[in-house]
């Protein structure tokens, strides 16, 4: 069976055909709309699908956001230009004709690096640094998504209660530090309005600021993998997101969680499946459930 793999990312939709192996045949991105209305969202996952769908049998998606029974329901709204809420399997079932299935972006990355690992570790924690800061819990094996679709958002646990306020209402989550939008709205002076992306590069060519940005990222990811640790005793943090893949990103996270105590140390790795974790992790919970 082909599935119809589709990611939605605050920055960035991708869909891909995905065989029963997981082998990607065909792969389209586009931007997330900048006007981000249910209407402009119906609009662009429509053309992004129009020329894979006919190959499909069933659709999978792999969506920012509280996922529960089909709907898309934002914790941080900021990250969607204030949409809170989209009926994502229902549009996609309309659009495409086929069986659908939505899950969250990190819960499916997780999935996804969790079968990548195939050995003795059955408790792993994958970590987003993306737009905003996502996360997939694997305990003994189950992948976690709660009663209502929250398990996983350790993006809005606590870093700093003297820290900017997060789009989901609480002061001072990581999400709001360590995350693209985070780095690049605590930017200043000269890099005020750059994007991560760019403060990343600046911080390669030796900006001081820059490269402190980026340091305090991933010192609170840091904090978050001890925090982790602590919780889940898990045996392995897989970092993805293009924050978290960026170069040097996952090497300055393992010397800072290097100054924690021994017991809260844990092996790190960066994403095997690199960007297209989320959309392959959809196409194989998709599997599972034999959509
Ligand atoms: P999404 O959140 O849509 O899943 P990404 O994983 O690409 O998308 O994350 C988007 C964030 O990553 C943005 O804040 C962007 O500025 C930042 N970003 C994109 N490319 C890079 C890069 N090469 N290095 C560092 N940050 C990046
Ligand atoms: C936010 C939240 C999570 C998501 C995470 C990473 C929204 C819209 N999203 O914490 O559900 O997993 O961002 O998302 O509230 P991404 O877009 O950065 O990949
Ligand atoms: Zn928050």
């Amino acid at each position: 069976m082909t599935t119809l793999a589709i990611d939605i990312g605050g920055t960035k939709l991708a869909a891909a055909l995905v065989d029963d192996d997981l082998e990607i045949r065909e792969r389209a991105e586009r931007p997330t709309p900048a006007s981000k209305t249910p209407d402009a969202l119906r609009e662009a996952l429509a053309e992004l699908i129009a020329p894979l769908q006919s190959q499909a049998q069933r659709v999978a998606v792999a969506s920012t956001g509280i996922i529960h029974e089909g709907s898309l329901l934002a914790i941080n709204p900021q990250n969607l230009g204030g949409l809170l809420h989209f009926p994502l399997v229902e549009t996609l079932k309309t659009l495409s004709g086929l069986p659908t299935l939505a899950v969250n972006d990190a819960q499916a990355a997780a999935w996804a690096e969790y079968h990548a690992l195939a050995g003795e570790i059955r408790d792993m924690v994958f970590i987003t640094v993306s737009t905003g800061v996502g996360g997939g819990v694997v305990s003994g094996g189950q992948l976690l998504t709660g009663s209502g679709g929250l398990a996983g958002h350790l993006g809005h646990t606590l870093a700093d209660p003297n820290g900017p306020r997060c789009g989901c209402g609480r002061v001072g989550c990581v999400e709001a530090i360590a995350s693209g939008r985070g780095i690049a709205a605590a930017a200043q002076g000269e890099l005020a309005g750059c994007d991560a992306r760019a403060i990343f590069t600046r911080a390669a060519e030796g900006d001081i600021q820059a490269a402190q940005l980026v340091a305090h990222s991933a010192k609170v990811l840091a904090r978050l993998i001890a925090d982790l640790k602590a919780i889940t005793d898990c045996q392995r943090v897989v970092l993805g997101g293009s924050v978290g893949l960026a170069e040097g990103y996952l090497a300055q996270v393992r010397d800072f969680l290097a100054q924690h105590p021994p017991v809260y140390h844990v092996a790190l790795s960066a994403a095997h499946y690199r960007h297209d974790a989320g959309l392959l992790g959809a196409a194989l919970l998709a599997q599972g459930e034999s959509l």
